[in-house]
């Protein structure tokens, strides 16, 4: 029987199944990346549900596991060389549980390049970008009556979208085969319509794009990791 005792969090949050892989997230764009990527893995795995309320992802437990207070996180109790490890960062997570599973990060060095080359794209570009354009767009920060900072973030949203829709020119997916670079990068588009921002940042006029949205959500695994774990 696997031990997580080691792991605070466990407490919080106790696991029925402790040999499988533990994930502690909540479905939003950076959540549902890992569980998209788990489902289309076929990797077995625990969702527990770790809101954003302080009381859940700033609780002594949960710190323990990610110290920046931010789902989503997992231990995976039969990590490298047969000893639990626990990782935080949804891009560090993704690229482990490619290598683990040994799928979606290419067939050769070339490829595996190029889709940590978009992965990145999305976590230092679009992740923060998109995440603020929220902020300003729909959020308390759409009332600042200052329009600069809302400005800021819909030009930039708009000129990242460019990006994409550019690099999905005459391609199905954003890195060449489909990959933990389409996982990480779509959940964060398709955030747009909850920001109410499709129109303002031309999503509309993007048929590539548009395109490639709908390939993704097609798939059973994606439809499942969207929804993983419950919202309530
Ligand atoms: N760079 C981090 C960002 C994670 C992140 O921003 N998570 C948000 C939800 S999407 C969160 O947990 N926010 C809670 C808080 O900041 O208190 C990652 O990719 O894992």
């Amino acid at each position: 029987m696997t031990d997580l005792s080691q792991f605070p969090i466990a407490q919080k949050w106790p696991a029925k199944h402790p040999g499988l892989i533990q994930l502690y997230s909540f479905p939003t764009p950076n959540g549902v990346k890992v569980s998209i990527a788990l489902e289309e893995m076929g990797l077995p795995y625990e969702a527990h549900r770790v809101t954003l309320a302080d009381a859940d992802v700033k609780s002594p437990e949960f710190l323990s596991l990610n110290p920046n207070n931010k789902i989503p996180a997992i231990i995976d109790p039969d990590g490298p060389e047969g000893e639990p490890l626990g990782l935080f960062e949804s891009g560090a997570i993704l690229i482990y549980l490619a290598e683990k599973s040994g799928k979606f990060l290419g067939d050769s060095a070339r490829q595996r390049a190029h889709i940590i080359q978009w992965l990145m794209f999305q976590m230092g570009g679009v992740g923060p970008m998109f995440g603020q354009l929220g902020y300003f767009y729909k959020f308390a920060g759409s009332e600042i009556e200052d329009p600069r900072p809302r400005e800021r973030y819909i030009n930039e949203a708009k000129r990242l979208l460019a990006v994409v829709e550019k690099q999905l020119d005459g391609q199905d997916w954003i890195a060449g085969p489909y990959s933990i670079a389409d996982m990480a990068l779509a959940p964060w588009v398709r955030a747009l319509n909850f920001y109410g921002a499709t129109e303002v940042v031309g999503l509309p006029d993007s048929p590539n794009t548009l395109a490639w949205l709908e390939r993704f959500t097609a798939r059973p695994a994606v439809q499942t990791g969207l929804v993983t774990p419950p919202r309530d």
